[in-house]
């Protein structure tokens, strides 16, 4: 139990980093969970997954890869270390050959798996394999081009972004704002994006849609979490502009935000792309951080 309370507080005390002003380590990929209850001595190490397929769309920037939840569970007797092969079809590649960690009974050690399609790859469905002693739980990935991903109506999701700088500390690429992860969770470990020019506007990010389509809503999603809560390190004022016939026109403003996501509706335009023009963050840490941004 003292080693596990160890792991916990190695997993607690560098989950993030806000960019800029607290360089630390990338965040610790390992999450350790107590699961009371679900132990049943059956002495296996049950493998768990996210969800139970993957979609990877082909052509994306290689700095946003699918991402998966994976883990597992151990329903052993004793305490011990556990070890889980992660197998994947090539060319596809993972982040983790495998998952290791000291685990007691009931208890389940989770990680995010990074997916990468390499440019080239054929469309279709790749076997993914996580594999204990015990038992093998297979996560099909759908390797699909953008175009024909279900976007749930989201047009920027998955296309290209360019931003007017990247913070280089830690992993911030722009292409994570069309990524399909709202969460703040772990910020710092390629969920958002932040800017490389503190206390310096505009900051600007944009998200081409593929061809011109009606555009009559964004949200904007900010870096929010229980440290870093949005009120002090989040985007305050920022125009939305949509690019019509070439010209970027503003066609909303956001003033005053505090919130972690923040609608903006206005008339429809028929638009190629979608920017967010920061001109402020709140708080003394002047950096833009957005986590997701969506059109409809
Ligand atoms: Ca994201």
């Amino acid at each position: 139990m003292r080693i596990l309370a160890a792991a916990l507080a190695v997993a607690i005390t560098v989950t993030t980093t806000a960019g800029g002003l607290d360089p630390e380590p990338p965040p610790q990929s390992l999450s350790v969970k107590v699961r009371p209850g679900t132990s049943k001595g059956s002495g296996r190490l049950v493998p768990i997954a996210g969800a139970d397929r993957l979609v990877a769309p082909l052509g994306v920037d290689p700095a946003c890869p699918a991402k998966l939840e994976i883990g597992m569970r151990s329903d052993a007797k004793k305490p011990s270390y556990a070890t889980m092969q992660v197998e994947i079809d090539a060319p596809l590649t993972a982040s983790r050959p495998m998952l290791t960690s000291y685990l007691p009974p009931g208890y389940e050690v989770g990680a995010k798996l990074l997916v990468a399609v390499p440019p080239g790859t054929a469309q279709g469905t790749y076997g993914l394999r996580l594999r204990t002693p015990s038992t093998t739980l297979k996560v099909p990935v759908e390797v699909v081009p953008v175009d024909g991903l279900d976007n749930g109506g989201n047009l920027a999701l998955r296309r290209p972004v360019t931003a007017s700088s990247q913070h280089t500390n830690a992993n911030y690429p722009p292409c994570s704002v069309a990524d399909g992860d709202r969460s703040s969770n772990g910020w710092a470990g390629g969920n958002g994006w932040n800017d490389a020019t503190a206390r310096a506007w505009p900051d600007t990010v944009a998200v081409a849609l593929g061809s011109a389509r009606p555009v009559s809503r964004v949200e904007v999603y900010t870096l929010d979490t229980e440290r870093y809560p949005a009120s002090r390190y989040g985007v305050r004022d920022w125009d939305v502009q949509a690019q019509v016939g070439g010209q970027w026109q503003t066609v909303a403003q956001v003033r005053g935000n505090t919130a972690g996501n923040a609608r903006s509706e206005f008339t429809p335009v028929t638009a190629d792309a979608v920017r967010v023009v920061v001109l402020a963050s709140n708080g003394a840490n002047d950096y833009t951080r957005i986590i997701e941004i969506e059109a409809y």
